[in-house]
């Protein structure tokens, strides 16, 4: 099959398979990018990458940004991470029938393990982020998340490697991006992991591409891993009921997990979460604000961030359950509490809870 054909085949194999967007990224468009910008870390005889977006469903966020509901968003967060893991399988096999080496990515939690700290590093094998904005399947927004016209930054992207020579696809062209600069990722954020001023700039194959520069991504990984969930503010939190400072120095960040680390093992099960690979029990999906705000329509968007920051701060029943109240009948619901249960959420100043603790 010649060129042209194959790679029309295979972009619409994808759409077929329900992808909101796809495209194709080569060597060659790719030349000059960072380390996790290279096929051929994962298959040395690369010629070409197929990306792809799988949406969101917009219906999970709203209550989940209110605070309503946290469990149908997660669920189709996992469901979808599955689909596009599965969907890249699904057609690396497709391409091997066809006569083309091909490796399927999955979607998420696969890291290097040849980078001084190892898979903690979590640099990964291959950036998805920048085969979709390099292949045209949406644009960098300032939060970092890849930006689709439909559905904004809620979608999930997948990718296959393969040593078929496609035909490129075109990045799309930066003045078509909605992304205004609004900031709203920014103020929906507990951890500070955007930048606010500073930006970094990558180059892919000739093209340059921007974004917020990442402050250390244990911020990131201490708010929407779920150790707390607070913001600084006091005002309001994501679904995460433990309230440890946020620090404002980067380099106190890795203390700060540490020490809320047995406390967040200690607490009650929520409801379903995952076995992430870099955990030591599960995960459950408490934020993803940055992604989850940024729709493309503003108003929307400002909307969405309302939700968020209007919807006060999340609290833990003993069976687990969560909710979400005021902030100052959420401090009265801490105060009353045994200072062993309280020190699963807060720093306690009791040598009791401390003892409980290091059991
Ligand atoms: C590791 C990881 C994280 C880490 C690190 C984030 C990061 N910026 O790298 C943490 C835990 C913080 C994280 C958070 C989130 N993530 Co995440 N994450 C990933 C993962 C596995 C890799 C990210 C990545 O590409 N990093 C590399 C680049 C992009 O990061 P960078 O800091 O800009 O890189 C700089 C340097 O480090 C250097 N560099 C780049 N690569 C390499 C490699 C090496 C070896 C070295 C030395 C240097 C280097 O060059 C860059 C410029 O200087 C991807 C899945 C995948 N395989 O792509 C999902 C992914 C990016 N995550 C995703 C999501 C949704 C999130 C969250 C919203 C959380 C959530 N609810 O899921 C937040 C968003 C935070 C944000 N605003 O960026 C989605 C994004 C979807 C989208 N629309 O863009 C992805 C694509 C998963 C998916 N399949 O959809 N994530
Ligand atoms: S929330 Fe606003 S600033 Fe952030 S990426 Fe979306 S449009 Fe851009
Ligand atoms: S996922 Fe949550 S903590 Fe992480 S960068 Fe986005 S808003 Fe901030």
């Amino acid at each position: 099959m010649d060129r042209d054909k194959l790679s029309q085949y295979v972009l619409d194999y994808v759409r077929c398979l329900g992808a909101c967007a796809v495209g194709i990224a080569t060597t060659e468009t790719l030349a000059e990018g960072p380390p996790s910008a290279d096929l051929t870390y994962v298959l040395p005889e690369a010629k070409s990458a197929i990306s792809f977006a799988l949406p969101l469903d917009q219906n999970t966020i709203y209550a989940f940004l209110c605070k309503e509901d946290r469990i149908s968003h997660q669920r189709d967060n996992y469901r979808v991470n599955g689909l596009a893991s599965g969907l890249s399988l699904q057609l690396s096999k497709w391409l091997d029938q066809k006569g083309y080496t091909s490796i399927a990515q999955a979607s998420n939690d696969v890291y290097r393990r040849d980078t001084p700290g190892g898979r903690l590093d979590m640099y990964p094998e291959l950036s998805l982020r920048y085969l979709a904005v390099c292949s045209g399947v949406g644009h960098f927004g300032l939060s970092g998340n890849v930006i689709t016209k439909d559905h904004g930054a809620a979608v999930i992207l997948g990718c296959v490697v393969t040593t078929a020579e496609l035909e490129p696809t075109d990045p799309l062209p930066a003045d078509e991006s909605y992304c205004d600069e609004c900031r709203l990722c920014m103020a929906s954020c507990a951890s500070g992991l955007m930048h606010p001023k500073e930006k970094t700039e990558i180059e892919l194959g000739g093209v340059k591409f921007e974004y917020s520069k990442r402050r250390s991504y244990l911020r990131c990984e201490y708010v929407c891993g779920g150790f707390t969930g607070l913001h600084p503010s006091g005002k309001w939190s994501t679904w995460s009921p433990g309230r440890f400072p946020i620090p404002k120095d980067d380099a106190d960040f890795g203390p700060a997990l540490m020490a809320s680390l047995d406390a967040y093992r200690k607490r009650p099960d929520m409801q379903e979460g995952f076995y992430h690979s870099l955990m030591p029990g599960k995960l459950w999906q408490t934020c993803g604000n940055c992604q989850l705000v940024c729709h493309p329509d503003k108003d929307e968007r400002k909307r969405r961030h309302k939700m968020l920051t209007g919807s006060g701060v999340v609290v833990q029943h003993p069976d687990g359950t969560l909710e979400a109240m005021p902030r100052e009948k959420a401090n009265l619901f801490l105060a009353v509490m045994e200072p062993e249960a309280r020190a699963l959420y807060e720093k306690v100043e009791s040598k009791q809870a401390e003892m409980v603790l290091r059991v």
